[in-house]
């Protein structure tokens, strides 16, 4: 229990006080948060500087946005909420953007914020960085909540964790005002309001008729596939996922971050006849139509069912319990799928894998996607425990379809919304949380979103390597302004920067890479030394497709020429 200096109260007694500072340290302390992700300021300052005093590992960032994204990705590393501390109103609007990112991907976060006095905001008269954060953050996380009072903060704590893990987790607002961290209290009496959580994130058992309900509909399927998603990863039910899916035989897709939930080399793996199965199957567990599909939903949300097609089978509870349930109901003697459809996927499997490995075998001058990400594929393979971070179009997508996961929860990438911004926050929380090595594969645009960061990595000597896949600009760097004029077209960067002399002015180590064995020499070098490592690899300017995978997603002009 933190305390505070003693007071000596009228009966002339020595009294042991608590304060909310302390308050808050304790209440954390006590639901297993060890870590907290922040940028110090006004009202927080101080808060930041004790909560280090009281043994809580305190990572200071250079933006509120890679405090956030490094809490929202801790939370899906640990399944414990993970913590973003900031400032007022703009330090809090900073970190608005991780906190609604975290949201949309159930990525359990707390984001605590300081924030003006309630009498001076709530009258407009203009305190110190006047803002209703509460109301701003509300339609944005899952829950927000505010404490007014030093002895709510245990009652305030536990019900941000519990809106963040249990359900569907996501991201939780938590309003402290400036004047609560200095409220003091009785220390025993605030030990005693502290609340330690039971079972945050209770299982969610699905019903019997349910899971029956699903293992009929799976019986009848000819073409049935199942689609991971990064709720299966969160799920930490590794040996039942690959149990279900070994013991049905049923191929599978892993989405983005499921990739590794079952190494991506499996034999049931259909990542390679993507676009081949995803309209062929006939019944799936998860996911999109294509018409005449049927559909099993996994989901601990009854609310998910049919939110974009007709579920015929939804089976509602946590993927835990979900899975061992089907796995009971499908028994031991569950007969392979039809050996067409088992053939038709393997034949186009064979054909795109030896496609593809021709393309990665060509060295082309200058490297290409393709010849850069032959090197990662294999340094990945040979360190399966390192943690992939990933962001970009181009070097997104590619990366995504040629560089095989070994490991469940080693890919964690821009996830449902495609968001720029998550590379250093992640890297830095990735390396933090887990200790293993981490390789962030940035496009030369994403890595701008959170670059300064670097500074970050060198400051707690973290073992990340930052290979930026330099193109010279969003997409490819070969656009050209159709005017003739001085300025530059808008998808293009200052062409053949040098982005490793960025690492080098923190201590860390920069190297230019123009090509594959230059990068491979560059990685197995930030691999063995653990050094901070940032490689500029150089990459065809016009390698690249608008917008990677997702072109048809742009808006086409509806001017006549
Ligand atoms: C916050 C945010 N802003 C803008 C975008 C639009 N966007 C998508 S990908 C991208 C950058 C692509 O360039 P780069 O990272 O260099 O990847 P490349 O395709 O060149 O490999 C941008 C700006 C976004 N997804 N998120
Ligand atoms: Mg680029």
């Amino acid at each position: 229990m933190g305390t505070v200096e003693p007071q000596v109260a009228q009966s002339g007694d020595v009294q042991e006080v608590t304060d909310g500072f302390h308050l808050v340290i304790d209440a954390l302390k006590l639901n297993g948060i060890d870590t907290i992700f922040g940028l110090p300021g006004i009202p927080i300052t101080d808060f930041t500087r004790m909560a280090q005093a009281a043994g809580l590992r305190v990572i200071s960032f250079r933006h509120e946005q890679n405090a956030g994204n490094a809490a929202a990705i801790a939370g899906f590393m640990t399944q414990k909420p993970g913590i973003c501390l900031t400032v007022s109103a703009p330090g809090f609007l900073n970190g608005l953007t991780a906190l609604a990112n975290a949201t949309t991907n159930c990525f359990p976060m707390i984001l605590i914020s300081g924030s003006s006095e309630r009498e001076i905001v709530d009258l407009q008269q203009g305190d110190y960085e006047e803002m209703d954060q509460l109301a701003i953050a509300k339609p944005l996380a899952k829950a927000a909540f505010r404490v007014l009072h030093a002895e709510d903060i245990g009652v305030g704590i536990a019900r941000a964790i519990r809106a963040a893990l249990s359900g569907r987790p996501g991201g939780v607002y938590l309003d402290l005002p400036a004047k609560l961290f200095a409220q003091t209290m009785d220390a025993e009496a605030g030990k005693k309001s502290l609340i330690e959580v039971v079972d945050p994130a209770p299982k969610q058992i699905p019903g019997a008729d349910a899971v029956k309900r699903a293992v009929e509909l799976l019986k009848g399927a000819k073409k049935p596939l199942i689609v991971l998603g990064k709720g299966a990863a969160y799920a930490q039910a590794d040996a039942d996922i690959r149990a279900l899916v070994e013991k049905t035989g049923i191929p599978y897709l892993p989405m983005s971050m499921a990739k590794g939930l079952l190494p991506d080399t499996h034999p049931q793996c259909a990542s390679a006849a993507r676009s081949f199965v995803l309209p062929e199957a006939d019944v799936v567990m998860d996911h999109k139509s294509w018409g005449g599909q049927k559909f099993i939903q996994v989901d601990i949300s009854p609310q998910e069912a049919d939110s974009n097609v007709r579920i015929d089978a939804p089976v509602v509870g946590d993927i835990g319990s979900c899975v061992s349930a089907l796995l009971a109901g499908i028994g031991a003697s569950w007969p392979k799928p039809p050996a067409e459809w088992l053939s038709a996927i393997a034949e186009r499997k064979k054909n795109n894998i030896a496609k593809m490995a021709e393309t990665l075998a060509k060295n082309p001058s200058p490297m290409n996607f393709h010849s850069a990400l032959a090197v990662v594929r294999d340094i990945i393979k040979a360190n399966p425990d390192a943690i992939l971070v990933n962001e970009g179009a181009n070097a997104l997508d590619f990366t995504r379809s040629i560089v095989d996961m070994h490991k469940p929860r080693k890919r964690l990438d821009v996830g449902t919304w495609g968001v720029m911004g998550i590379g250093m926050g992640f890297a830095v929380a990735a390396a933090v949380v887990s200790g293993q090595q981490v390789i962030a594969i940035e496009g030369d645009s994403a890595f701008g979103f959170s670059g300064m960061e670097v500074e970050t990595l060198c400051r707690y000597n973290l073992p990340v390597c930052v290979v930026i896949f330099n193109n010279n600009g969003v997409y490819r760097g070969t656009d050209v302004n159709p005017t003739g004029g001085p300025d530059v077209a808008p998808t293009v960067f200052v062409k053949g920067a040098r982005y490793d002399k960025l690492i080098e002015a923190f201590g860390g180590v920069g190297v230019h890479a123009t090509t594959p064995a230059e990068l491979r020499k560059a990685m197995e070098e930030a691999v063995r030394s653990r050094r901070p490592t940032l490689i500029n690899a150089v990459i065809d300017e016009a390698a690249g497709t608008e917008s990677g995978r997702i072109t048809s997603l742009n808006p086409k002009s509806g001017e006549k020429k």
